[in-house]
């Protein structure tokens, strides 16, 4: 019986891809082309599974035309980038990468968060520009994080191990708010309090927002929300562009309405807005919240996992779309 096809839409780790290989007729893409959406569906034609970077949209245009296409295995958390109910209308499974990510993209925010409130990046830009000519008392000052008040916006695994790091490691006050509020016990277990969203934005010293991107969740953070936050007030983003109104966000950080801001991730990126890159007070880094060598792996093998058992007969470990299987099985 020949193998199944399956396309890996971009750069890979060659273990991995030799592991696919036992399993499919692997397409691969070692120029790591950024494959807009007519290459994608060219090079998807005959495909049975697509082993998505996570940027890539997948549409129900592109499902239509690609009927072979039975998997699409995510190598990301967030899968905003897929029409979910259009795959689940067809009987395509989507998977995911949970867990895998949490504790690394955590200690990425927490990061953020520090170099935000403490002025890193600027500081760094200071001393190679040569600027660091003397000591002053106020030279660089920022705000200090421990016993702060951190306020979290999305409050899912990534965000209670943000939680458990601000409340644990640096006794702060920990203040959230979510679609749907944790058990008593979760919440005790944590120290984190639940409040509404606009008590959030007024009391957080440090808010960290980790929440899906959906249409429910577009420009939660614009002008109107960053109006109620402190002066002195850092706002930092892991979670996905689009989530904070960037030009909103950036005329925050001019006038001083917030004090600084740590962002990975941006509306329309790789571009970033050009007011983010011309100001001293934010932090920028290039989506790389979840990129530490082990976890990255961690979430290449989780993909290929649930591709293989997808395609082989197996369980998928981690389905977005387990209805799919029922489906199937039934
Ligand atoms: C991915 C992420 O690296 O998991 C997610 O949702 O944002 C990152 O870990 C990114 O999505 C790749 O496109």
């Amino acid at each position: 019986m020949s193998k199944p096809a399956v396309l890996v839409s971009r750069a890979l780790f060659p273990e991995v891809l030799e592991r696919l290989r036992r399993h499919f007729e692997v397409e691969d893409n070692p120029e790591d082309e950024v494959l807009d959406a007519p290459a994608l569906r060219q090079r998807l034609q005959a495909k049975q599974g697509l082993l998505a970077a996570g940027g890539e949209r997948i549409s129900a245009e592109l499902l239509a035309a690609c009927p072979a296409l039975r998997v699409v295995a995510n190598m990301a958390v967030g899968y905003n980038n897929i029409d979910v109910p259009a795959c689940t209308a067809r009987g395509v499974l989507v998977s995911n990468t949970p867990d895998v990510l949490t504790e690394t993209t955590a200690d990425f925010g927490f990061a953020l968060m520090m170099a935000a409130a403490r002025r890193m990046s600027e500081a760094e830009r200071y001393l190679r520009e040569g600027r660091w000519t003397k000591w002053r008392y106020d030279l660089l000052t920022g705000s200090d994080v421990h016993g702060a008040t951190l306020g979290i916006l999305g409050m899912g695994r990534i965000g209670q191990a943000i939680a458990r790091r601000g409340a644990a490691g640096f006794g702060m006050r920990v203040l959230y708010h979510n679609r749907s509020r944790l058990p008593p016990d979760t919440e005790a277990a944590l120290g984190a309090q639940y409040v509404d969203k606009a008590a959030l934005l007024a009391q957080a010293d440090h808010l960290v927002l980790v929440l899906p991107y959906s249409a429910a969740s577009h420009h939660a953070i614009g002008a109107a929300e960053l109006a109620l936050m402190k002066p002195t007030a850092t706002l930092t983003n892991v979670a996905r562009g689009g989530i904070v109104d960037d030009g909103a966000l950036a005329a925050a950080l001019r006038a001083g309405r917030i004090a600084a801001a740590g962002l990975d991730v941006f509306e329309g990126e790789p571009a970033v807005h050009a007011e983010l890159l011309a100001l001293p007070n934010v932090v920028l880094t290039p989506h790389i919240a979840s990129a530490s060598l082990r976890t990255r792996r961690a979430m290449a093998d989780l993909a290929a996992d649930n591709l293989i058992a997808a395609l082989t007969g197996g369980v998928p470990p981690t389905p977005v779309n387990p209805e799919v299987l029922a489906a199937a099985r039934a």
